[in-house]
């Protein structure tokens, strides 16, 4: 039987609930920056969420929310790019005040894990600096070596749902998905996750709950904290209040 050894975790809507009040927020500040009277509504990002990356999701605003009719004087990939930066440096301020915190249980997993030996790993669509400061934010400098590998955005050339940056992550750790277990929150992801060959376990939002998450080994409300137990949405978690190391090896083992 297979050991398991690793747990990747996906970052946007897995480890926080980052979206809504987060990235949404910023892309918003970015376009007033920039005198964009664009305002993405909490319904309209949930929508535009389906195209992973955020300069891809701005294009994609751009040829189907405005009919194209938008146009810059230079290259739009390069007004796109800067106009991402500065939605970066948003989000970037708004995880330093402290805004997003870590979603119920995800601490407590990655201590379980830590202490258990296994390997933890990242892979999100987002931009690397975005995870560096989620992580420093919420779980202090340190935290930046539990993982691995953090692999994070145009690293790999195809975002989610494609498998790269599941594929690329293992191959940094030298490991194949036999041996690994990923986390997810989304339909990309875990089309992603099943694409690189793992199984997945998934912690839906307000934005994913209505996804849809067969190829899931569970899908839960949340990961939950001992007394304020998880919902187990699809699958089956042995009774347990909470998702802990335990249940993570028998979903591995199953
Ligand atoms: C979610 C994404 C990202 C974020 C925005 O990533 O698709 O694009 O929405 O971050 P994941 P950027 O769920 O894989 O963590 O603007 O930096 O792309
Ligand atoms: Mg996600």
């Amino acid at each position: 039987m297979a050991e398991l050894k690793a747990l990747l975790f996906d970052v946007d809507g897995t480890l926080a609930d980052t979206e809504r009040d987060g990235h949404r927020i910023a892309f918003n500040q970015a376009f007033a920056d920039a005198g964009l009277d664009w305002n993405w509504s909490v319904d309209i990002y949930g929508e535009l969420l389906s195209v992973t990356g955020g300069k891809e999701r701005i294009r994609h605003y751009i040829d189907h929310y405005l009919e194209g009719e938008f146009s810059v004087s230079g290259d739009l990939s390069a007004y796109i790019a800067e106009l991402h930066q500065n939605k970066t440096r948003h989000y970037l301020e708004l995880l330093q005040a402290g805004s997003i915190p870590l979603r119920p249980g995800v601490e407590r997993l990655l201590n379980e894990a830590r202490d258990a030996g296994l390997i933890l790993g990242i892979s999100t669509t987002t931009t690397p600096a975005n995870v560096t400061y989620l992580l420093q934010a919420t779980l202090g400098e340190a935290s930046l070596g539990w993982f691995k590998v953090i692999a994070a955005g145009d690293i790999v050339p195809a975002k989610k749902p494609a498998p790269d940056i599941y594929t690329y992550a293992m191959q940094q750790l030298g490991l194949t998905a036999e041996s690994c277990i990923a986390f997810e929150d989304s339909r990309n992801g875990i089309l992603s996750s099943r694409a690189a060959g793992l199984k997945t376990i998934v912690t839906v939002n307000d934005y994913t709950r209505d996804d849809d998450f067969r190829e899931a080994v569970l899908v839960l409300d949340q990961l939950g904290e001992p007394g304020a137990g998880c919902q187990v949405l699809q699958g089956e978690m042995s009774g347990a209040e909470y998702l802990g190391v335990d249940q993570v090896r028998q979903l591995f083992d199953q």
